[in-house]
C-alpha cells in the first residue's frame, strides 16, 4: 500500500521535527511506500529549511516552498495535487504540523474505512476529546462547527477537523477549482463538495492536544473568511 501525508506549515519549527520522526515511524509500520509532502509558505522562522534538513535525515519528504503565506486551503490543494501526480498513493492523509494530531491514529482510520471513501478524525464522537483548550477556544470551535454543519448541511460531528484520510479516487476526482476558499474554510468546502459528489465519509474518535509551541494561525481575518464561506454555502443550498 502506498501512503502520502500532506502537512501545511507556517512557523512550526518547534514541532515539525518531533512530528516527522513519530509520523515516519508510524506510517512505515502500515504502508510499503510512504511520502510526506510539506507545503511551507516561506515561514519566517525557517520551517522550510528545517523540512529540507529532515528530508536529508530521513528521506521520503518533499518540500514545496511557496513564495508567501497563501493560506491553508491553497496549501492543501497544491499538496494534494503534488502527491497524486508524483506518488499515485492509495491513500492521502492530511494533518497539522503542530503535533495536535496523533500519528498513531492513522492506522486505525486506514484499517476501518474499507466501506467508505474518506475518514475524519473527530473530537466529538465517543472516545474523542480535546486536551488543553480554554473556554474561549472551546466556544470558538463549537460556534465554527455548528455554523459549518448548518450552512453546509453536513451530518458530521467535527467538520472543522484538519485530520483526515482520503482514498485516491476521491481526491483524483475533485475539481479543486470549484473550491473557492484559500484559507481554513477549505476544510468545510471540500466536505460539501464530496457530499455533492456522493462520496461517503466516516468519523473516528480522535484525541486532539492543544499546541504547546508556536501560535495559532486561525486569526480574525480567517474567522471572517470562514463565516463568509459558510453564508455562501447556505445561500447555494436555499
Ligand atoms: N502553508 C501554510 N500552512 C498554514 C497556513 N495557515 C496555517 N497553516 C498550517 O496549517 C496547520 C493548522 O494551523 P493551526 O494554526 O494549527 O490551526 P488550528 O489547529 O485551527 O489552531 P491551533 O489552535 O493553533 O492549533 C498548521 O500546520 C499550520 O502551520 C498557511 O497560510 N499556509
Ligand atoms: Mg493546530
Amino acid at each position: 500500500m502506498k501512503l502520502s501525508v500532506v502537512i501545511p506549515t507556517y512557523n512550526e519549527r518547534e514541532t515539525l521535527p518531533s512530528l516527522i520522526e513519530e509520523l515516519l515511524s508510524e506510517i512505515k509500520k502500515i504502508a510499503e511506500k510512504v511520502s510526506i509532502i510539506i507545503v511551507d509558505d516561506a515561514s519566517p522562522d525557517g520551517t522550510g529549511q528545517i523540512a529540507e534538513d529532515l528530508n536529508k535525515k530521513y528521506g521520503d519528504i518533499s518540500v514545496l516552498h511557496r513564495k508567501a503565506k497563501l493560506g491553508l486551503g491553497s496549501a492543501y490543494k497544491e499538496g494534494f495535487r503534488f502527491a497524486l501526480d508524483r506518488f499515485q498513493p492509495d491513500f492521502i492523509v492530511q494533518m497539522d504540523a503542530d503535533h495536535s494530531h496523533d500519528p498513531k491514529e492513522i492506522s486505525r482510520m486506514l484499517q476501518n474505512m474499507h466501506d467508505y471513501d474518506f475518514a475524519v478524525a473527530s473530537r466529538h464522537v465517543v472516545g474523542g476529546s480535546v486536551i488543553g483548550w480554554g473556554t474561549y477556544r472551546k466556544l470558538l470551535h463549537s460556534t465554527a462547527g455548528t455554523l459549518a454543519s448548518v450552512c453546509g448541511g453536513l451530518k458530521i460531528s467535527d467538520p472543522t477537523s484538519g485530520f483526515r484520510v482520503f482514498k485516491n479516487n476521491v481526491l483524483s476526482s475533485v475539481d479543486f477549482s470549484k473550491i473557492k476558499s484559500g484559507g481554513f474554510a477549505f476544510q468545510i468546502e471540500i466536505l460539501c463538495l464530496l457530499k455533492r459528489m456522493g462520496f461517503r465519509g466516516v468519523e473516528f474518535p480522535s484525541v486532539f492536544v492543544n499546541r504547546k509551541y508556536g501560535k495559532s494561525k486561525m486569526g480574525f481575518n480567517e474567522s471572517i473568511q470562514f463565516i463568509k464561506t459558510c453564508v455562501h454555502l447556505l445561500m447555494n443550498r436555499i
